[in-house]
């Protein structure tokens, strides 16, 4: 997969792209990330790449031709790839959005700035709109950030074994239940019982109904879509559960 990243804060990007699994991806041929500055292609003496909104208002617009003068020099390079523009008028990002991402060769994304971008370069060259979530950023740069992450880890043999199979963390909809380590007293606290007791069974009993409970307590909206098992329902009723799951699912 190759990603290309028009931005004109090519230096805020650098580091994050350059630790952890990203790296060993990018090291490993697997991701091919570069970073285009927008600001070299601007034509002017003084390389603007904003300007002042026609029609009057407050902050700057992002002008058509710097973005499309380095959005040429990208395609020049590498094979057509999909072009997304982070922004907050953009479509909602998830995990589905992720996996669909994961499938394209070549994504070209587009940080904005500013108050946004010049509408005629959305409309001629940008095939999808997307903004990370219902909050305000600065630029679309740490969004950028969050689509390579997210669809670099989807990508094949970029994780080991053992975190894959951790795929199903979203298609089984339920929040992690507690984790511990050692020391088993730490400040007071300590460890379950349950989970020293080797009893596998009770084990994973337990932690399905941490499960149920937080997602209950934090994330209700998740039970809409959550199948449970025969077995499952019926240790929801053992534990008085299996109700208030019933009332959560019909109300979101
Ligand atoms: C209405 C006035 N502006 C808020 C001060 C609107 C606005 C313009 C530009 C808000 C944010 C931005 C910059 N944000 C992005 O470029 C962005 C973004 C975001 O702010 N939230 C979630 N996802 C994204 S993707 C790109």
């Amino acid at each position: 997969m190759i990603f290309d990243i028009l931005t004109i804060f090519p230096d805020l990007l650098e580091s994050p792209l350059n630790e952890s699994i990203i790296r060993r991806a990018r090291e490993a041929g697997q991701v091919r990330i570069e970073i285009t500055n927008i600001r070299d292609f601007a034509e002017d003496k003084h390389s603007m790449t904003d300007d002042r909104p026609f029609g009057g208002g407050e902050g700057m617009v992002m002008k058509p031709e710097p973005l499309t003068a380095a959005l040429k020099s990208v395609r020049g390079k590498n094979e057509p790839g999909r072009v997304v523009l982070l922004s907050p008028q953009g479509r909602p990002y998830s995990q589905e959005v992720a996996e669909e991402l994961s499938r394209e060769k070549h994504l070209i994304l587009v940080c904005g700035r500013y108050e946004g971008v010049d509408e005629r370069f959305i409309a001629a060259a940008v095939d999808d709109e997307i903004s990370i979530g219902d909050y305000i950023l600065t630029g679309g740069e740490l969004a950028a950030m969050v689509i390579i992450d997210s669809v670099t880890r989807l990508l094949p043999g970029v994780l080991g074994c053992a975190d894959s199979a951790e795929k199903d963390t979203f298609s089984r909809q339920l929040l992690k239940h507690p984790q511990y380590t050692r020391p088993r007293e730490f400040a007071g606290q300590e460890v379950p019982e349950i989970l020293l007791s080797g009893d596998h069974e009770r084990i994973e009993n337990y932690r399905f109904l941490e499960s149920v409970s937080r997602t209950m307590d934090r994330r209700p909206d998740l039970l809409q879509k959550e199948e449970f098992s025969k077995a499952e329902i019926k240790l929801l009723k053992k534990h008085q559960l299996y109700d208030k799951v019933k009332t959560l699912q019909k109300e979101h």
